[in-house]
């Protein structure tokens, strides 16, 4: 049922890298450009990426070039609940970070990048909308290297929910939680970090105490600060045409990217590929659940 590459398998530092935002997070095509820049960024930091998705009825685990670009906006969002329909199914699966954690868990992979994590929704508890990527991080022995929580979400509540989950929040050099496109103004971290390094051995620490995943917030190094603005406006419109569950986060993003002409699309593009980047210099310490 799952398909670890050749190189992944041989590999001791890997990146597990998500196919939700290649497929349904930027506009048709560019999602792709950012899917394998993102591999290169990983390869730059001396790891081996492993984009992970759903294809013919296999969860492939390294998918080639030629596999990846089967991902457009026609492929399922996948989450954790949703993995098993979509392998018997034989649907195109593009996974969310909460499906690529699981994926990673079974295939033993430790390291994963992303944009920016989910979490509880605006307007809890009308409804209840909380991404399944949080319960998914809490119980995966991985470590996540995001821009922080997508602030078009309640990044309060999440950051509150990740400490009842127990999921450290380490800040890369900073002592709060970026804010996907902001990088000040989020909440205080429960460490900060200097170097990759540094957080490889704060992971392993944790994981020997039989803990779970761990969040690394990297700040974006071209951060854009007025969004909210937008994000309020986006919300607004995606009540107002019924949007809901999970076609919400793509809504807005890609309302965002239109609306602001381009600009959280570059940003997006960009903080996704440092965070590759330094997942890929956190794995090259052979960071590894098992050693
Ligand atoms: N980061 C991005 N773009 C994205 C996502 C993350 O820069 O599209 C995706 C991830 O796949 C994450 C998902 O798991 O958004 C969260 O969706 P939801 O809130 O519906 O769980
Ligand atoms: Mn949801």
């Amino acid at each position: 049922m799952i398909r670890i590459a050749d190189e992944v398998r041989e590999s001791t530092a890997v990146v597990a890298l998500e196919t939700t935002l290649v497929a349904h997070g930027f506009p048709p095509g560019e999602g792709v450009e950012v899917g394998m820049e993102s591999e290169r960024q990983v390869r730059a930091a001396g790891a081996v990426p492993a984009t992970i998705g759903v294809l013919d009825g296999e969860i492939v685990v390294g998918l080639t070039e030629a596999e990846l670009a089967r991902f457009d906006a026609s492929a399922r969002k996948v989450g954790p609940r949703d993995l098993a329909a979509a392998v018997e199914q034989r649907a195109a699966g593009a996974t969310t970070v909460g499906g690529t954690l699981a994926v990673a868990r079974a295939a033993g992979i430790s390291v994963m990048a992303t944009g920016g994590l989910g979490g509880v929704h605006r307007g809890f508890p009308d409804p209840p909308d909380v991404s399944a990527d949080l319960g998914q991080l809490a119980r995966t022995p991985a470590l996540v290297v995001s821009a922080g929580v997508k602030s078009l979400l309640d990044v309060a509540a999440t950051a509150e929910l990740l400490e009842t989950l127990g999921v450290p929040v380490l800040g890369f050099r900073t002592d709060t939680l970026p804010l996907f496109y902001a990088a000040a103004g989020g909440p205080p971290v429960s460490a900060r970090v200097e170097s990759a390094e540094e957080a490889a051995r704060i992971a392993r620490a944790h994981w020997r105490l039989g803990g779970g995943g761990l969040l690394l917030g990297r700040p974006p190094d071209e951060p854009l600060d007025d969004v909210e603005p937008l994000i309020e406006q986006a919300l607004v419109e995606a009540q107002a045409q019924s949007v809901s569950g999970q076609a919400v986060t793509p809504f807005v993003l890609s309302y965002l990217h239109r609306e602001s002409g381009g600009a959280t699309q570059r940003a997006n593009r960009d903080l996704v590929a440092q965070n590759a980047r330094l997942a890929g210099a956190i794995a090259s310490t052979r960071l590894s659940a098992r050693s």
